[in-house]
């Protein structure tokens, strides 16, 4: 986050800033060690089993980036930076994010715009600003083909061209994103339309970002960064939404509108209100669906994104938690990937609640595209890789013609859990596991969960910004999966398709 109010002066680092905790007892008395990186103690934590009764510190909200208007373009200015944060009451963690130690601000622009954003690395390390979800050309988009060395600002700019939703932006040096992004280096990116939705929209009052993550607090002598004890990547002991532990948000409308974001490394979360009612799904990873859609319980898996409307009754006071699923691993991988917690992630009272409106019974949809009748394309998921293969710089995988529309079938064959996401577009899932997509699944998606032994069938229309020599990434956003290489690349072009695997353009130059 990057109010300065829990912020600690930035230390010396020679490298990576890893998840760490410690005491800040120790780190002052130990000055030079803590600043080093140095472990010595760890703080404990019980497993997030809370109910949310203790859930009084006030949510932070990331503030809404200011930006200005320089020759047509709107431009906003970001800053990698390290530090180090008190992410849990009297734990301090080496963190990363922008503009600020942890997380980052929220950018805002509207559709049409053009945009440009400077990213300027001041962290010891090589990093990149992805722009999860954005149309864009993949020159762009901020993937390990467009690293910003340190000391270094890199400017992509792009014109603004698709539905309203809630993206996000986040480092993808290669081999390193679990650890950038689970020290902190997420924000969000909402995308507006010039007419309104009639859905609540007062950012910060009824209109809410809630970034998830999930932090290590325990005793021992776990170096930071290293043990991945799930199948699915690292999966902390402890809760944080907006940088905030236990956060409690006070509601002063009838109707919250709370935009998701799991930016946790691998634990997916599995929402329901303490209170048993339903919650409304209105948008997903890509825009708004085409109305409301009331459900129970809503499985987020990492990168996912939900728009949902809560219902706040005036004297509410409940919690929005996470409860057990199922990951369709074993039952001991699902455990250790925290498929079988419970616990609280933000309680909301609704004390000064007054009547408002109730939703609208439509909302401004973008209409999906016809099945693809052209290339159908089959990606088998491993343990970390695709098709076998693992992730290669110099290697474009995939060679589709920009502009058009195919069919990506998944299907999982290994024992893990995984996501699959693609850069540079929205999908339509046609079917999941054979039949009718999940509930959760039926609006436009940038990313979507996969089990062991499931399959999925994407509509994919692409975009047309054909360039034969940069690529676009599609990989697991389980983030250690991605790192260990199940990730591969494809590029828009202006002639045939093909999807044998070529040797990219640049690769002398690598
Ligand atoms: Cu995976």
């Amino acid at each position: 986050m990057s109010s300065d109010s829990h912020n600690r002066p930035t230390p010396t680092t020679d490298g990576p800033p890893p998840i760490q905790i410690k005491r800040r007892t120790l780190l002052i008395g130990l000055g030079a060690l803590g600043a080093m990186g140095v472990i010595g103690y760890w703080a404990t934590a019980a497993k997030p089993n809370n109910n949310g009764s203790t859930f009084a510190t006030a949510l932070r909200i990331p503030p809404l980036l200011e930006s200005e208007m320089l020759d047509g373009e709107r431009v906003f200015r970001l800053s990698a930076q390290a530090g180090e944060t008190e992410l849990v009451p009297g734990v301090w963690f080496a963190t990363m994010g922008f503009n600020g130690t942890h997380l980052g601000p929220t950018l805002r622009a509207v559709r049409g715009e053009k945009v440009r954003v400077h990213v300027t690395n001041n962290l010891p390390v090589a990093t990149t600003a992805h722009w999860h979800g954005m149309l864009l050309p993949a020159s762009q988009d901020g993937t390990a083909h467009q690293a910003i060395a340190p000391g270094a600002t890199w400017k992509p700019s792009w014109q603004i061209d698709q539905p309203a939703a809630t993206l996000w932006y986040h480092p993808h040096p290669h081999g390193q994103t679990e650890l950038q992004v689970g020290s902190g280096m997420a924000g969000v990116f909402l995308i507006d339309e010039q007419t309104p939705s009639g859905l609540p929209s007062d950012y910060g009052v009824d209109d809410i970002p809630l970034i998830i993550q999930d932090v290590t607090v325990q005793s021992g002598g776990q170096r930071p960064g290293t043990p991945t004890t799930a199948p699915i990547g690292r999966i902390g002991n402890t809760v944080i939404v907006n940088g905030t532990h236990e956060p409690h948000f006070a509601a002063t409308t009838r109707q919250l509108r709370l935009r998701v974001l799991n930016a946790s490394a691998a634990r997916c979360y599995n929402l329901e209100l303490s209170t048993g009612e339903q919650f409304h799904l209105v948008g997903t990873d890509g825009g708004l669906l085409p109305a409301p859609s009331p459900m129970g319980s809503l499985l987020l898996s990492p990168a996912e994104r939900a728009e949902i409307v809560v219902t706040v009754p005036q004297d509410a006071d409940l919690v929005l938690r996470s409860v057990p699923h199922d990951l369709g691993m074993s039952k001991g991988d699902d455990m250790t990937s925290g498929a079988e917690d419970t616990f609280g992630i933000l309680r909301i009272t609704g004390a000064g609640a007054a009547t408002a409106g109730g939703l609208p019974t439509a909302l401004p949809s973008a209409r999906h595209p016809g099945r693809a009748s052209g290339i159908e394309r089959h990606f088998i998921l491993g343990d970390t890789t695709i098709n076998g293969k693992s992730m290669d710089m110099d290697r474009i995988d995939t060679v589709v013609a920009a502009g058009s529309t195919e069919m990506w079938m998944l299907e999982n064959t290994s024992k893990r859990a995984h996501n699959f996401h693609v850069h540079g577009t929205q999908f339509v899932v046609a079917a999941e596991n054979g039949g009718t997509p999940e509930p959760r699944n039926r609006g436009w998606k940038d990313t979507i969960f996969i089990a062991p032994g499931g399959t999925a069938e994407l509509m994919v229309p692409f975009g047309g910004y054909a360039d034969p020599t940069t690529p676009y990434m599609y990989h697991c956003h389980m983030l250690w999966h991605e790192d260990q290489g199940m990730m591969a690349q494809y590029v828009l072009t202006d002639g045939e398709p093909s999807s044998e695997p070529v040797m990219h353009p640049n690769a002398m130059h690598h």
